[in-house]
């Protein structure tokens, strides 16, 4: 929480601004002068590289990431001394291009720090920022190199000078408080819009819950400023991002559709932390617009190689939701992203769907760390949250990968991330398979985490083949004719095709596979559906959801899957339609499918040869920039020790552990909360008082949260749970779309923090 940040001392840059602050020239001071000086000047390092030689001094370079600030190093001065060579100061203080000088000299430190040597300026010097030690997620704080490896390989693109310069995105949220001090440096307003209001300035509507903080804090994710001693550090430091405010109102069709098409030839990338309700029984796409809005962004946008689109996957994984009832994060323009939790665990909010591409990190159980950000009132947090954390890391990313090579398509985009996605650093979660082309993947990780350093150095126009032109080819079978599922059933269709052989439209390596279908049934959640490629790999296109007790079916959706990514798609596919529900009155008809494959003719040049997987830690980034070079190792082996608990099936995300005393406190002061912010909800009062007295709730955290319960929701009976799911209901009903922000869950693991 804000109030117990830990604010450590940094060292060099923090130094270097306290030197700032100290005034006249200190004599006969005890300290140890050494021949080094720093200066400021304004004009390059060359400038500062010639004004070094002209008086004398050899030019050392830049301080860290300080622009401007480079260290001069004097041969004919004693590397150390008790007297301050003042004279050097002053002649290189009185030259005009020097804005300032200062010699430098050793500081007496406790043990507090370093903490551990630092022999080049190890991650967490790297900067002055208040929280960048919390940013676990970015810098490598492990004590030992035998300890898995966390972040996300960040810091060796920084060092390569890729900070996301040139780069711009925007965040389709709630808002975006641009004056925010850690964010107007970057801020953009070519790639801001107010929808709501319709008015250019997207400044978030204040309110006394701070409702509409979750634009401004995805933004600073991506693009907060680096040292400048305020909150953190953004993924990609040195873009533009801007804000649309499309959230804090009624959203439509039209506006969703502005949204995602606002000016394509500016905005790279669109970072989006919202779609349908993910309360487990919704099924819904974007509309006519904001489908036709994607294709535009996609053949249009950043002058023809595509918009790029990151989606939050949802974080409906506690009501059973999956994403494959999510038409934005199964759209194949949008990059979808999950998350998983600093145990490498896939945490209990998270959606499980076949159009997942990529993860990254965010908060677990309350004990893992979360995400740090800039919030709303030009104040930090260290407690953002959920898949919406996850989408604008990935966003970050990939502005640092289209800096270092600004003509990457949309697929191409797509391609580099399924190719350097890391498999180790999840490897002890259930559901990983091996694809037709090698690759490791899992519903509910996609490729697997997000690895910046690999995915930039692969994208290196100098090394980079590109993909070839993106065929599409459609199979279906026009004597088909509409079959009855019932309960306890199984629908097989056998799907023979030679994709498209003999066309131009030969498809030999695959990306995505749709499989559009039209099923009527009378409980559409009590469908599950699996396609099985020529390859063999199996995927759940449709997993149940208890909550979908809808009668209205799926009418021409399309069930995207990443999963055969790489896959030869002739052969024969397997489409295997279940009702597994035991209740016995469902019944409905398979009406019409098609299967849609999307690829390439020839295979792309970057799969000629199969991936090599590695285990994490070895992958480059060692924290003193060692280059580790392991061998190769068989993809079943999983390196990472298991930290975490284990999950206990593949089905049930993992509970909070609580302790006992917590849990009752904590939850009436989250009813209380709400009751409190809601007081117009009268039904939710009239309710809670009418059935049993306040302070007499006596709910078990355990039983709200357990999962296998909440995901079995249709069979509650009990009065805690009801009660909680008409607090539920008071969330989600409220308004058609949300926030990918767990709004109830945060609010009961903050108060839970609070109470301890
Ligand atoms: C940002 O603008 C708002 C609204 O004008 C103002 O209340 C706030 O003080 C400003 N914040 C800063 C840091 O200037
Ligand atoms: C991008 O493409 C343009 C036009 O094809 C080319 O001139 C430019 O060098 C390319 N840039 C990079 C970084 O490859
Ligand atoms: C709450 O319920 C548990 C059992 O569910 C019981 O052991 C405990 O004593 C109850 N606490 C209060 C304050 O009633
Ligand atoms: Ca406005
Ligand atoms: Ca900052
Ligand atoms: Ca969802
Ligand atoms: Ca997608």
């Amino acid at each position: 929480m804000k109030q117990r940040s830990r604010l450590p001392i940094r060292s060099a840059a923090l130094a270097l601004v306290a030197a700032l602050c100290t005034v006249g020239t200190v004599r006969a001071d005890n300290k140890q002068y050494v021949n080094e000086w720093a200066v400021e000047v304004v004009g390059g390092p060359e400038l500062a590289r010639t004004i070094a030689e002209e008086l004398g001094y050899d030019f050392v370079g830049q301080i860290g990431v300080l622009e401007d600030h480079y260290l001069l190093r004097h041969g004919s001065h004693p590397r150390r001394s008790r007297r301050s060579a003042d004279d050097f100061t002053k002649q290189l203080s009185e030259d005009d291009r020097v804005s300032w000088a200062e010699q430098q000299y050793e500081k007496q430190r406790s043990k507090r720090y370093p903490r551990r040597p630092c022999k080049d300026c190890t991650a967490e010097t790297m900067f002055n920022d208040v929280m960048w030690n919390q940013q676990w997620y970015l810098q490598d704080t492990r004590t030992s190199s035998f300890l898995p490896k966390l972040d996300l390989h960040v810091i060796p693109v920084w060092k390569k000078g890729i900070t996301g310069k040139g780069i711009v995105l925007t965040v389709l949220d709630d808002g975006l408080e641009w004056n925010h001090t850690d964010i107007q440096a970057n801020y953009d307003p070519e790639a801001s819009f107010d929808f709501n209001d319709n008015d250019p300035d997207p400044f978030p509507r204040y309110d006394p819950t701070n409702e509409n903080r979750h634009g401004t804090r995805c933004a600073g994710e991506i693009a907060m400023q680096a040292n400048n001693n305020k909150c953190g550090v953004g993924v990609a430091y040195n873009s533009k991002v801007g804000g649309i405010r499309m959230l804090d109102g009624m959203v439509t069709d039209a506006i969703e559709a502005s949204s995602i098409g606002f000016n394509p030839q500016h905005v790279d990338i669109y970072s989006a932390s919202w779609g349908p309700n993910d309360d487990g029984k919704t099924v819904e796409g974007p509309g006519r617009l904001a489908q036709r809005a994607f294709e535009y962004g996609i053949q249009k946008g950043r002058g023809g190689k595509g918009s790029i689109f990151v989606w939050a996957s949802g974080n409906g994984g506690r009501h059973g939701d999956n994403c494959d009832c999510d038409g934005y994060t199964d759209s194949i323009y949008t990059v979808s992203i999950s998350s998983a939790s600093q145990q490498g665990l896939s945490p209990w909010y998270a959606e499980k769907c076949s159009s997942t591409l990529a993860t990254a990190y965010s908060s677990g159980d309350y004990t893992d760390q979360r995400i740090t950000s800039a919030d709303l009132h030009n104040d930090c947090t260290e407690t953002h949250t959920g898949t919406s954390a996850s989408a604008p890391l990935a966003a970050g990313i990939i502005a640092l990968c289209l800096e270092q090579n600004p003509n990457l398509t949309w697929r191409e985009l797509q391609h580099l991330i399924v190719w350097t996605s890391e498999y180790d650093p999840l490897c002890n979660n259930a559901g990983w398979k091996k694809n037709g082309a090698s690759l490791m993947v899992n519903n509910r990780f996609g490729f697997g985490l997000l690895n910046a350093k690999t995915l930039v150095d692969m994208a290196d126009p100098k090394t980079w083949k590109g993909v070839p032109e993106k065929k599409k080819c459609i199979v279906k079978d026009n004597t088909f004719e509409s079959r009855v599922l019932k309960a306890g059933g199984e629908i097989i269709i056998e799907i023979p095709t030679k994709a498209c052989e003999g066309q131009n439209n030969h498809i030999m390596a695959l990306e995505h596979v749709q499989l559009e279908g039209t099923i009527e049934y009378t409980r559409r959640g009590d469908l599950h559906i699996t396609l099985t490629s020529p390859s063999g790999t199996s995927t759940v296109l449709l997993a149940e959801r208890e909550r979908d007790s809808s009668p209205n079916g799926f009418k021409n959706w399309a069930f995207m899957s990443v999963h055969t990514w790489g896959e030869d798609p002739a052969g024969t596919w397997v489409l295997r339609i279940t009702d597994m529900s035991g209740r016995k009155q469902n019944k409905g008809k398979i009406i019409d499918w098609k299967l849609i494959l999307h690829g390439t003719s020839t295979k792309p040049e970057h799969m000629r040869t199969p991936r090599v997987y590695r285990p994490y830690n070895a992958v480059q980034n060692d924290r003193r920039g060692v280059e580790t070079k392991e061998d190769k190792i068989e993809v079943q082996h999983c390196s990472q020790p298991f930290k975490g608990k284990k999950p206990s099936s593949s089905t049930v995300p993992l509970i909070p552990p609580l302790t006992e005393n917590t849990q009752e406190k904590a939850v009436l002061r989250l009813l209380q909360k709400t009751l409190d912010q809601q007081s117009n909800h009268n039904n939710l009062q009239q309710l809670l008082h009418s059935r049993v007295p306040y302070e007499k709730l006596n709910v078990s955290i355990q039983s709200l949260h357990s999962a296998e319960k909440l995901n079995k929701y249709s069979q509650l009976k009990d009065l805690e749970n009801s009660l909680y799911s008409e607090y539920n209901d008071q969330i989600y009903g409220t308004k058609p779309y949300k926030h990918r922000d767990d709004r109830l869950l945060q609010a009961l693991l903050d108060m839970l923090e609070e109470s301890q």
